[in-house]
């Protein structure tokens, strides 16, 4: 019970210690969980919720598929190979919404770019799907919040804010053609008991 107790305590210590230097909502995200599509077939959409961050970055949605890879590519906006453009820290408006390119299968990982334009001397790119840069994104499924840390790990300013960029992403899901095909069976079940 006591050992029980202190696990727990620990846990949530750190998870609000993660909440508070992410201003997140909600103390469950998680740095370099993957976003996983719910079950199910669905479409996303994505909102800008804003940014504390000296640096200007751009984040793009690559595409889905498994966490190490993408099967399914995203558009290309911005020909730049990293797929559909999506905001601008600096200069998209908070609140401002995309919906993303595709849909998605049962437990199918979305991949982000977010590309560090701004200065020059810093330019860099994060991307979910590279190992070396999934700790840079945090995640938190129950509120589909999604935060960037714009600095590595290794850099000695890194701060871990993860407010740099953050971003609400919305899972709507589409019925299945099966579940239509039933509804309108049903429906011509329910018709032909009427003419009788
Ligand atoms: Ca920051
Ligand atoms: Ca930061």
């Amino acid at each position: 019970m006591n050992a029980n107790r202190k696990h727990l305590s620990a846990m949530s210590l750190a998870a609000l210690a993660l909440a508070a230097s992410a201003g997140l909502a909600r103390a469950d995200a998680i740095m370099g969980a993957p976003v996983f599509a719910p079950p199910g077939l669905s479409t996303a959409t994505i909102e800008f919720r804003g940014s504390s961050a000296g640096y200007t970055g751009e984040l793009y949605f690559l595409g889905w598929g498994t966490e190490d890879d993408i099967l399914h590519h995203a558009e290309n906006t911005r020909h730049n190979n990293l797929g559909q453009w999506l905001f601008n820290n600096h200069s998209s408006a908070v609140g401002a919404q995309a919906v993303l390119d595709g849909m998605f299968d049962s437990g199918a990982v979305l991949h982000f770019a977010y590309e560090i334009i701004h200065p020059r001397n810093r330019r860099d790119l994060f991307r979910t799907d590279r190992e070396a840069d999934a700790n840079n994104f945090a995640w938190d499924s129950a509120t589909g919040s999604f935060a960037v840390e714009d600095l590595r790990r290794d850099y000695k300013h890194y701060d871990g804010d993860f407010n740099d960029a953050i971003f609400t992403i919305n899972f709507q899901r589409v019925p299945a053609p099966g579940s239509l095909a039933l509804l309108s069976l049903s429906g011509i079940v329910l018709a032909r008991r009427r003419k009788r």
